[in-house]
């Protein structure tokens, strides 16, 4: 523990009193009265951009985005020409996949760090957006690969097989000749970078440092848990030095909420709520698991949402996403139910935490690993515009025969565009929810031990502001329910009667919730 806090010491993390333990779930009995003499918070505190706290995210794989050029590819010009639709979302930041020059489709091996991938623009194309985004009071996280480089980047290239390369310790090379090196996954396409060499980790901090500088907000650090910890403390203290308010975003890939912890205190802002998310689905792979199914009681849950307020630092910040382009997407993973889609989204933008739409999410787009040699390729299938998948800006790299989404399946934004019942349109709801409502976007909330008629199926949840209370209600059941509004248990004054914002309204401090369905009520507060 010691090691660690020297880091995050460095890291900008207050030398403050050791962080609390990982904490077992608590039994029902020690959640059961709300902490109305609240006890000292002893956790260390980070420092973390507020705008991140108030937030809704849109993730963008560009390849399958918008073309705007006619050649089947989307692009950075693609990305501008829809930011109204992205904006109708309620979405305010963009994170980017990989936009840099690679051999890859992903893009994930990078080849310079300082370019833009021809394919997607130049970087004149990646400052227009840039502009437009800011007028529009919008922001842009880019991903940022520190693991691992392309077999295509010239340091690379000049040190494989050659020993008196200047590049030779920039790599892990297992043998004098350098010939057989590590690599991610050992996959040997994606050659590790030598973090233990100081010109490497001024490379990496210095790309970081070149995108900063053009306007970009934070970074999406790829496969954070590949790099040694002490890289990203140095990271953080020559990014915060010069931008405070950019945002370091890490994908620590774990179940485990104390692993993310340590990430925390290593000096990311935020991290991706994998711990959530695996329990929500059953895992990336998986269709029909985790709560979501009901395969799971939510109750699992109350380990991953407590870490939040007992383990994490305070002002650490967590994101939540109902699936990415590494997992197999919700609508999929839900077996394709529109209830289950809609309570998943509801659970990512009602829960604690900030948002992360993944593109085509909103219209119920589904994607499933492949079996051969393409198989993320089919969770990163082209974002499906029109009903006859045809028309200016789709995109046509990826069009198997086998592939999910096609043409007239009613999953498409033109089909579900004017429905004021379709998914996109309930996704414009939850998002216009939490720019509306402050009690949406604040950190405070606690959970209810135990919703009252419904207590091994439903997850219910007060959140509140200085000025208003709001009790969101899931039902992970498949069964209506009946439960009663426990207003005694209010962490705040309630004043009158309450709004309902989605589902029914409450009569006599009952609410009825549909199958898989979501209750949330909001009062006035004193
Ligand atoms: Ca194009
Ligand atoms: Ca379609």
């Amino acid at each position: 523990m010691g090691l660690v806090l020297l880091l995050a010491a460095c890291a900008g993390v207050p030398q403050a009193p050791a962080p609390p333990s990982p904490a077992p779930t608590p039994s029902p009995a020690a959640r059961a009265q709300p902490q109305r003499t609240p006890t000292p918070d002893r956790r260390p505190l980070i420092e973390t951009p507020a705008w991140f706290n108030e937030a809704t995210l849109y993730q963008i794989f560009p390849r399958s985005f918008y073309d705007s050029d006619g050649d089947g590819i989307g692009d950075l010009n693609g990305i501008r020409q829809k930011l109204d639709y992205i904006q109708s979302l309620g979405v305010d930041t963009i994170w980017l996949n990989p936009h840099y020059p690679a051999t890859s489709y992903h893009g994930y091996d990078v080849v310079d760090y300082f370019e833009v991938n021809p394919e997607f623009g130049t970087l004149e194309d990646f400052k227009a957006l840039l502009v437009e985004l800011k007028q529009r009071d919008m922001r842009l996280i880019v991903d940022y690969v520190a693991n691992h480089t392309s077999l295509a980047h010239p340091y690379f290239k000049d040190a494989y097989l050659n020993p008196s390369s200047p590049y030779t310790d920039w790599f892990l090379f297992k043998d004098a000749q350098n010939r057989t090196y590590a690599s991610f996954f050992g996959t040997g396409y994606l050659p590790e970078w030598n973090h233990s060499n100081r010109a490497v980790r001024e490379y990496l901090i210095r790309a970081a440092l070149f995108w900063l500088e053009l306007g970009v907000d934070g970074l999406r650090c790829d496969y954070a848990r590949g790099v040694e910890h002490w890289f990203w403390g140095e990271l953080r203290a020559a990014v915060k030095t010069q931008y405070p308010d950019a945002v370091l975003l890490g994908e620590v890939w774990d179940g485990q909420t104390a692993v993310l912890q340590q990430y925390f205190l290593d000096g990311f802002d935020a991290l991706f709520d994998f711990p959530w998310y695996l329990l929500m689905t059953g895992g990336d792979n998986v269709n029909g698991g985790g709560v979501i199914n009901g395969q799971l009681p939510p109750s699992v849950l109350y380990g991953a949402l407590g870490a939040m307020q007992r383990l994490y630092p305070r002002g650490a910040q967590i994101v939540r996403f109902p699936s990415n382009h590494d997992t197999n997407r919700i609508a999929s993973a839900v077996q394709g139910d529109p209830a289950r889609m809609r309570l998943m989204a509801a659970a990512a933008f009602l829960m604690p935490g900030i948002p992360i739409i993944y593109y085509g999410e909103e219209i119920g787009m589904r994607g499933t690993k492949g079996q051969g040699a393409a198989y993320d390729e089919y969770r990163r299938e082209p974002m499906d515009w029109y009903a006859a998948e045809e028309g200016p800006g789709m995109t046509r790299w990826f069009r198997p025969a086998d592939r999910h989404n096609r043409p007239y399946d009613g999953v498409s934004v033109e089909e579900q565009e004017g429905d004021p019942d379709s998914l996109l349109n309930f996704y414009r709801r939850l998002g216009r929810l939490r720019r509306e409502h402050p009690s949406l976007r604040a950190t405070s909330f606690q959970l209810l031990d135990e919703v009252e008629g419904c207590a091994s199926v439903c997850l219910g949840l007060w959140r509140w502001d200085g000025s208003e209370v709001a009790l969101v209600i899931f039902n992970f059941s498949a069964e209506p329910q009946a439960v009663r509004v426990p207003i005694e248990r209010a962490p705040r004054p309630l004043r009158g009667e309450p709004t309902s914002l989605l589902g029914a309204e409450a009569q006599a401090q009952h609410v009825q919730l549909e199958p898989w369905g979501v209750s949330l009520q909001l009062w006035r507060s004193r």
